[in-house]
């Protein structure tokens, strides 16, 4: 008999890559879309033409009873609790409903899974997040976060994914369910939205190359972080559910990178060497050319920013024989070219 799985949040990042994985390996695949959707909806019938295994449930994580539902009538082997508000800036702008469904939201998932009795069977993962750390200068081992780190979270998201995963370790202590986080530091991809920094940079480096803008705009050049590519990660969730005894654990690279550093490999892959001159606002990124390619616009700056993020993968390595196949250099070539492609 295939095991079934439930994916919330199957229509993001993540949630694409890892609804593959499962039908690859045999899942029958349900996965929530949020709100009064239904199949013949523009946006679900947009996911269902690249994942037409997957079985749409159409609930939302702020409502319980539609959870409990869900449950009672998929009687799940496995949840993956992927959705989330989970952009870090936005999460400044809305902090309540950021708590509501990236913090709450997990509870309500936890409850349902025990309304409909399935404390027992359904084994779950939370996606927990390198931002609960907040890469302070005091709490960073110079080897690395690892699992017994200390957390100092640095936004409203940071603090409701804190709470989702105390929940979460709550839940196994009480109940004994198989409920475990997975702490993952950025990844990154061709499946990216273009809101976080990454796509940004390699979406805008495409426009360039086909002469659609100029430069792009960016905040914080100076931060720092540990990006794989998300392929790669929810092999590791998946790994993790397979365990005899529900462990969290963190999945990163043991590499930091800078905004800048990403910025310059994703324009030499158009073939563009970008210099820079100038500080903080006033910094400019500049091509072999003199054109102007990057400005900073403190419009992206957040009021408080994690500065430095640095993962220690080794547990995962050990004791999951989890691996990244992708490199620092190898992730934005990839993305770079998927968007040389989108915006031909
Ligand atoms: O920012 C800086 C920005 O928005 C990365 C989410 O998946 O990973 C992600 O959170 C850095 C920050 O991702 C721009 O200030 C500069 O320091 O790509 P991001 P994030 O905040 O690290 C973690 C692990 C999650 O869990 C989150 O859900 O880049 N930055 N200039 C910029 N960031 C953005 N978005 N846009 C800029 O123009």
């Amino acid at each position: 008999m295939s095991k079934t799985a439930f994916i919330t949040g199957v229509n993001g990042q993540d949630g694409g890559h890892l609804a593959k994985l499962l039908n690859d390996k045999g899942y029958k695949v349900y996965g929530v879309m949020r709100g009064q959707m239904e199949a013949s909806h523009p946006r679900a019938q947009k996911f269902l033409e690249e994942f037409p295994y997957v079985n749409l449930v159409f609930a939302d994580l702020l409502d319980l009873s539609s959870l409990t539902h869900a449950m009672q009538e998929i009687q799940p082997d496995e949840v993956y609790n992927l959705a989330a508000i989970s952009h870090v800036g936005y999460s400044f702008r809305d902090p309540l409903l950021t708590a509501d469904v990236t913090g709450k939201g997990v509870t309500n998932v936890l409850e349902a899974i025990r309304l409909a009795g399935l404390a027992d069977k359904t084994r779950f993962y939370q996606a927990s997040t390198s931002e609960m750390f907040g890469g302070l200068d005091y709490n960073r081992p110079e080897t690395g976060y690892t699992e017994e780190s200390t957390f100092h979270p640095r936004s409203p998201y940071g603090v409701a994914k804190l709470y989702g995963h105390w929940i979460t370790q709550n839940y196994r202590e009480s109940y004994g369910m198989f409920a475990l986080s997975g702490i993952l530091f950025n990844h990154e991809g061709d499946r990216r939205g273009p809101e976080f920094v990454t796509r940004k940079i390699t979406k805008t480096v495409a426009r360039i190359k086909h002469g659609k803008q100029e430069f792009m705009e960016l905040g914080n050049m100076d931060s720092k972080r540990d990006w794989g590519y998300a392929g790669d990660y929810v092999e590791g969730m998946w790994r993790m559910l397979q365990q005899d005894k529900p462990k969290d654990y963190v999945l990163a690279t043991g590499e930091t990178h800078s905004v800048r550093e990403f910025v310059e490999l994703a324009f030499k892959e158009i073939g563009l060497d970008i210099s820079w001159r100038g500080e903080a606002e006033d910094e400019e990124g500049v091509d072999q050319n003199g054109i102007v390619r990057v400005k900073v616009n403190p419009q992206f700056y957040r009021p408080a920013e994690v500065n430095l993020l640095l993962g220690n993968p080794t547990a995962a390595e050990e004791e999951l024989g989890w691996k990244r196949n992708v490199d620092f250099p190898g992730l934005v070539k990839l993305m770079v070219e998927k968007d040389l492609e989108v915006e031909a």
